[in-house]
């Protein structure tokens, strides 16, 4: 598919509208590409609205020749509702980070096909037969191309918009062309960094069994401190565009292909967030397995990729960096000029491990943060909320925060991503005392 062009002379973009059904019918009929990639006369195109996601309406668009992604950005936020107002320009910044991705991975993420500012939309080529990663996680799928495509997405991602690899001229500009996108920083600060450790009136778990657990986190001094700490990374460290909300519901698979989707929390901020979140979701996977087991054991093959995929996430995203590190590095940091020679290579090489070392640090402290988040906080994920037993989804969900506390609060005695998938695999045989 090729990009469309608006018309020229077209009077859109008009006031913002949410567009339902036949409003979006009529819309996308008037735009000749669109209807032409589309085919057919558009009262024959089947729309339908699928969106699942906790912010946006996403419409699926078949004509008789082709379909179409439509996402339009509501005023507020869906999964609460008009109390809660959101603004549109987050899906600007999503489809700014949407042309860097294309420009830097163009085979990872969605073409897209038209934007629309003042309607906040945004249409896209249909990913198809691709489905959302974390539900194919639920059914128990092995997804053989993953760690390969979301490493080469994090180490490009990351890499490019660093001081590495770019100017600090064009590294400002970048930071200062996504530093509007604050509300949706807002949300995270909010969401992840705070709320779950102190009461908040949207904040809920799986009780009965998990009350006393929520309630440790809100008087556990060591893991406010570390939350905080982390909560001041994220708002003061733009070392590079970051995906901002890089979790399994952000990423569409078929066995052969990856996609990441879902770039409106994109800002210049630090990379382990995007790591982290990676790590997080597939912990979550792993730690809600036993939760959709049919018969006992029957995700034994599936869990031992998952703690390979856990580990790999880690090793290749740093191989992927350190490599674009050594052989891409035209930013301004770490200038050429200061490390000449062999004993300037020396220290250069035991600078990069020492950035890698401090990456994987604070990676494994967000990893901590977004399981937590996901537990005692406001926006769940039916990797767990689809365990029918109530009583079994706390067993996993309380194993999952056992791992995350450690992972908070004394990350550095987590070595290597092997110590991770080393505790996951722990807990996982831990019986809280509430387990039947
Ligand atoms: C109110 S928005 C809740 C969550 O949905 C998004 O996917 C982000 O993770 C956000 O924190
Ligand atoms: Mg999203």
């Amino acid at each position: 598919m090729t990009s469309i062009e608006r018309p020229p002379g077209d009077a859109r973009p008009g006031p913002y509208r949410i567009l339902h059904e036949a409003e979006l019918r009529d819309y996308l009929a008037g735009l000749p590409d669109v209807a032409d990639t589309l085919g057919g006369a558009p009262e024959s195109w089947s729309i339908s609205e699928v969106g699942d996601g906790n912010l946006n309406l996403v419409f699926i668009v078949k004509g008789t020749v082709g379909g179409m992604a439509v996402k339009q950005a509501l005023p507020y936020v869906r999964l609460v509702g008009e109390s809660w107002p959101l603004p549109l320009s987050r899906a600007h910044y999503e489809y700014l980070a949407l042309t860097t991705h294309a420009r830097l991975a163009p085979r990872l993420v969605p073409q897209i096909l038209y934007h629309d500012e003042a309607l906040a939309l945004t249409a896209m080529e249909l990913l198809s037969p691709h489905i959302i990663m974390r539900r194919g996680l639920i059914a128990g799928t092995i997804y053989p191309r993953f760690v390969e495509d979301i490493t080469t997405f994090m180490a490009r991602m990351l890499f490019f918009t660093s001081d590495l690899a770019i100017t600090a001229a064009e590294k400002k500009e970048g930071v200062a062309a996504f530093a509007g996108n604050h509300a949706l920083c807002k949300i995270t600060e909010d969401l992840i960094f705070t709320d779950p450790y102190r009461e908040a009136e949207q904040n809920r778990w799986t009780s009965p069994w998990l009350d006393r657990t929520a309630a440790a986190f809100r008087e556990d001094m060591e893991a406010h401190v570390a939350i905080s700490r982390l909560k001041l990374k994220f708002m003061s460290q733009p070392e590079a565009l970051i995906h901002g909300d890089l979790h399994t519901g952000s990423i569409m698979v078929t066995e052969s292909e990856t996609r990441v989707i879902d770039p409106e929390f994109a800002f210049y901020g630090p990379m382990a967030f995007d790591i982290g979140a990676i790590i997080a979701n597939l912990v979550m996977a792993y730690l809600a397995s036993p939760g959709h087991e049919r018969t006992s054991g029957d995700r034994r093959v599936f869990q031992a990729w998952l703690v390979e995929t856990i580990e790999k996430v880690w090793t290749e995203f740093e191989r992927k960096f350190l490599e674009l590190w050594r052989t891409e590095a035209r930013g301004d940091a770490y200038p050429t000029s200061l490390f000449v020679g062999s004993a300037g290579a020396l220290h250069l090489e035991a600078e990069r491990q020492r950035n890698m070392d401090q990456l994987f640090r604070d990676t494994v402290g967000f990893a901590a943060a977004k399981i937590i988040r996901r537990i005692l906080g406001l926006a769940h994920n039916i990797d767990f909320e689809w365990i029918e037993d109530t009583r079994l989804r706390a067993v996993c969900e309380a194993r999952s925060l056992r791992l995350a506390r450690a992972m908070l609060t004394d990350a550095k005695s987590f070595t290597n991503i092997a110590a991770v998938t080393k505790m996951a695999r722990e807990v996982n045989d831990w019986r809280p005392d509430f387990a039947a």
